[in-house]
């Protein structure tokens, strides 16, 4: 499936992304999930002291207290509703809960005719860069003009990164000095994308901390620009979220959501942890979709999220 609603990909593309994902994924097959794996096939009992130990194990994957106290009331009734007797039975109907749980919207981005603003936000380091760096390379393969907005005017560094990406991809950068005005670099690269007729524009931002008030009212200020200027774009605001903090990363989205209201959520480095049971409390408790996750630092090391091939990576 291709990271953009609207775009197929061929059988060998999807076929190749899907060994990426169980590779990407190996660390969490390997740590918890295979722990998991253990607890359904070591002959238990269906009793107390299993579901107690299961309740362990999914707090350990990252799920959260919260959604796992839902998943085991869930999982119980339907051990009584279904008279599942054994731990093998029981695996199946697991693996549903944890699809059901990450069903109702699939991921990926809609792109529309005209003018599309993706403007990304996160914490410092949570992959914001390299993730638009990487949905840039894939538009570019789709023959889309694509142009990215340097507004983390923070660093040099952060400029300097941005220009090796472009220069790589051969995608424009609309850029101003370090220190300059964020939304002033978000106004201009407006200006700048609509007499190109880009089709989509990318806005890269500082990372900061959630806690950090004043950079999050920067942020609103360069939202505000956005959306008073390009009245007329398709605009979406992207939240990168680092898999490896785990519940962190849940406190994370809520402040970003309330300084900015996320439309989607893309989950890197899950490459990176053995827990990636943070996808399901991500789309629990936050009720915002994970559109992307990232699962290693290469250019093509980004999918779209499916809940179906998820579990079925981590389970096959
Ligand atoms: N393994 C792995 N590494 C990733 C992934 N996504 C990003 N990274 C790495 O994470 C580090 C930080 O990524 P950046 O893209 O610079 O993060 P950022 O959010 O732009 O950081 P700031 O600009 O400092 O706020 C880099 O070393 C990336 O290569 C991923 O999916 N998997
Ligand atoms: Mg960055």
């Amino acid at each position: 499936m291709s990271i953009f609603k609207n775009v197929e990909n061929s059988e060998d593309e999807d076929k190749g992304m899907f060994q990426k994902l169980k590779d990407g994924l190996s660390k969490t097959k390997k740590g918890i999930f295979g722990k998991l794996n253990d607890l359904f096939t070591g002959g238990k009992e269906l009793d107390e002291e299993f579901f107690t130990e299961l309740e362990e194990l999914l707090i350990q994957a990252d799920i959260g207290v919260h959604t796992t106290m839902k998943m085991i009331e869930d999982l119980k009734v339907k051990v009584e509703k279904e008279d599942i007797e054994d731990t093998k039975e029981f695996y199946k109907v697991f693996k549903e809960e944890l699809s059901d749980f990450l069903q109702d919207e699939k991921g990926g981005l809609t792109l529309k005719d005209g003018l599309n603003i993706i403007m990304v936000v996160g914490v410092n380091g949570s992959g914001k860069t390299t993730t638009i760096a990487k949905i840039a390379s894939k538009l570019k393969k789709q023959g889309k003009d694509v142009m990215i907005a340097a507004c983390d005017t923070f660093r040099a560094a952060a400029i300097d990164q941005l220009e090796v990406w472009t220069n790589q991809l051969g995608v424009r950068l609309v850029a101003q000095k370090e220190g300059s005005d964020a939304a002033a670099v978000a106004y201009d690269a407006i200006q700048s994308a609509r007499s190109k007729e880009a089709d989509v524009l990318i806005v890269d931002t500082a990372g900061r901390l959630h806690t950090q008030k004043n950079l999050m009212e920067e942020l609103k200020k360069v939202k505000r620009v956005i959306y008073k200027e390009a009245a007329e774009a398709h605009k979406q605001i992207l939240l990168v979220l680092d898999a490896t903090n785990g519940q962190n990363a849940i406190s994370q989205a809520k402040l970003f959501h309330e300084a900015v209201n996320i439309d989607g959520i893309a989950l890197t480095k899950l490459d990176g942890t053995a827990k990636g049971g943070v996808v399901v409390a991500v789309k629990d408790e936050l009720g915002i979709p994970i559109k992307l996750i990232g699962v290693g630092e290469k250019e093509d090391d980004l999918q779209v999220f499916n809940p179906e091939k998820f579990v079925d990576a981590l389970f096959s």
